[in-house]
């Protein structure tokens, strides 16, 4: 029997590029991918097809559904909090006119294959809302139903897009003749800042912990956005890879939400910039705030609770702040800048 196919969106991206060679290794799906840019030469052998194009094409969507019997979407494409505040138009009709398209097609495809496709959706910690620095101080691990009052459009609409996962996910059309067909098995997992050895992300606001460690490695000086004591919660790349891959296999009986908090760590600007430079010891880093960019930081929780993705479906991550450097950054960026390599 062929593997079943998986659809990755947004497959360029940072997350993009990671799952699909978590994939490749895994060789348990044939994978489709969809990106605005094509990919670089060397994942494209990684995949079974390889689209280039946007998401709100539905007629790019509906052709790649009619050639391919997709069981499974990863729905990555976005565009992330700070680019999402320059263009909130834009940022509304990506993030969820281009959802809304994906999950019309994976719930046809649902219909189709007489089985749900799964759907699997990051979203963010830019859905919470700390209403002060003072209350995030001391809100601890925030649960997944508070504080969801987001201040960015990239947090409204993944706020809005994991409910409408879960509205297709159990009463889509339950008025009409579709009410007893198979719906999508939507899951969505809270991600934090996502750190990576290998790519410098682009247009988040977390993006100032990557950057550091990314510029010292190249030697570069490196000017925070917000101030040393800025804190939010972090993950490794690998993690978060991991994580999508855990939600997907993992048992539909013993999910009891389609929203899932993970968490790793939680590391304040200063803290990670310590770590920096212990690992690059000439590294010149500064801070100029950026009082939007900083208040959005501010507006993000110190710290998620997960005890629902570790009690449904075993999450536990791999690496904690002081493993994450000393066994994954510092090495694989080492690494990376050694071969200059540019994709
Ligand atoms: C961003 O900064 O927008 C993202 C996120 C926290 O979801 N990295």
């Amino acid at each position: 029997m062929q593997q079943p196919v998986v659809l990755v969106t947004g497959a360029n991206g940072e997350i993009g590029r990671a799952l699909l060679e978590r994939l490749h290794r895994e060789g348990k799906y044939r994978v489709v991918t969809v990106d605005l840019t094509p990919l670089p030469e060397r994942l494209r052998p990684m995949c079974l097809e390889t689209y280039a194009g946007n998401i709100m094409d539905r007629y790019l969507l509906d052709q790649i559904a009619a050639h391919h019997e997709i069981e499974v979407v990863f729905h990555l494409a976005a565009l992330l909090s700070t680019r999402g505040e320059r263009d909130p138009e834009l940022a509304h009709q990506v993030n969820v006119e281009g959802t809304l398209h994906l999950m019309r097609v994976a719930q046809n495809q649902s219909g189709r294959l007489g089985r749900a496709v799964r759907f699997i959706f990051p979203s963010s910690i830019a859905v919470y809302g700390m209403p002060s620095v003072a209350e995030k101080a001391t809100a601890g691990r925030v649960r997944e139903d508070l504080y969801n009052l987001p201040i960015t459009m990239y947090g409204c609409n993944k706020l809005y897009c994991e409910q409408l996962g879960r509205y297709f996910a159990h009463h889509y059309r339950q008025l009409g003749a579709l009410a007893g067909a198979a719906r999508l098995d939507f899951r969505s997992i809270r991600f934090p800042g996502l750190i990576s050895a290998e790519t410098v992300p682009t247009g988040g606001t977390s993006d100032f912990g990557p950057e550091m460690l990314h510029a010292a490695a190249q030697k570069h000086p490196y000017t925070c956005f917000v101030g040393p004591d800025a804190k939010i919660p972090f993950m490794t790349m690998p993690d978060a890879v991991r994580a999508l891959l855990m939600l997907l296999e993992a048992d539909p009986k013993k999910l009891t939400t389609t929203i899932y908090n993970i968490g790793a760590f939680s590391a304040s600007a200063r803290e990670i910039a310590d770590r920096v430079k212990a690992a690059f010891p000439g590294a010149q880093i500064d801070y100029q705030p950026d009082p939007v960019r900083a208040k959005i930081v501010d507006s993000w929780p110190e710290d998620v609770d997960d005890t629902r993705a570790r009690d449904d479906w075993g999450w536990k991550p791999s690496y904690d702040f002081a493993r994450a450097f000393d066994e994954y950054l510092v090495p694989g960026i080492a690494n990376r800048y050694r071969a200059g390599r540019t994709s």
